[in-house]
């Protein structure tokens, strides 16, 4: 199990945000603000339960999971959406899929080197983005 998840990362890059943002019906405002945004993922695992928080100085996001069970996922202060997610291993690849009015949405998470990488996917539209791990300030 790769523990190397967890910790506090800061984006250093992000390809088609805006692709993955428009496939979610994100209005341009909030395109606009999210653009340039400085992601930070702060990652914690507590035996078998992960939580992922997504943190900006305009919003912060949080999900709670056990890999293998279904959960129910509201996007809330991202599109607002109630979807179904399940999140899964593949190799050592950490895959979410989360099932509701948008098709093939989900995201994967790996490690290559000491990188946290992220696809972000819907409908098609793939957001790319990539962490390096956050020093103590
Ligand atoms: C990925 C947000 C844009 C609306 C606000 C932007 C605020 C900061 O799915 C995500 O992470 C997964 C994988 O790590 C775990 O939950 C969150 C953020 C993309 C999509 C929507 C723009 C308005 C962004 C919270």
């Amino acid at each position: 199990m790769p523990d190397s998840f967890c910790g506090s990362w800061e984006i250093i890059s992000n390809v088609n945000f805006e692709g993955y943002m428009n496939a979610l019906g994100i209005n341009l405002y909030l395109r606009k603000i999210a653009l340039r945004l400085k992601l930070k993922k702060v990652i914690e695992q507590q035996e078998d339960r992960y939580i992922i928080k997504t943190c900006s100085t305009f919003r912060n996001y949080a999900t709670t999971f056990r890999v293998g069970q279904e959960f129910q996922e509201f996007t809330e202060g991202l599109d607002n959406r109630h979807v179904k997610s399940m999140v899964t291993w593949h190799g050592k690849k950490m895959v979410c899929e989360q099932v509701g009015e948008k098709k093939c949405r989900g995201w994967t998470h790996w490690m290559e080197e000491d990188k946290l990488h992220l696809e972000l996917f819907c409908e098609g539209e793939v957001c790319k983005q990539v962490f390096k791990k956050k020093v103590n300030e």
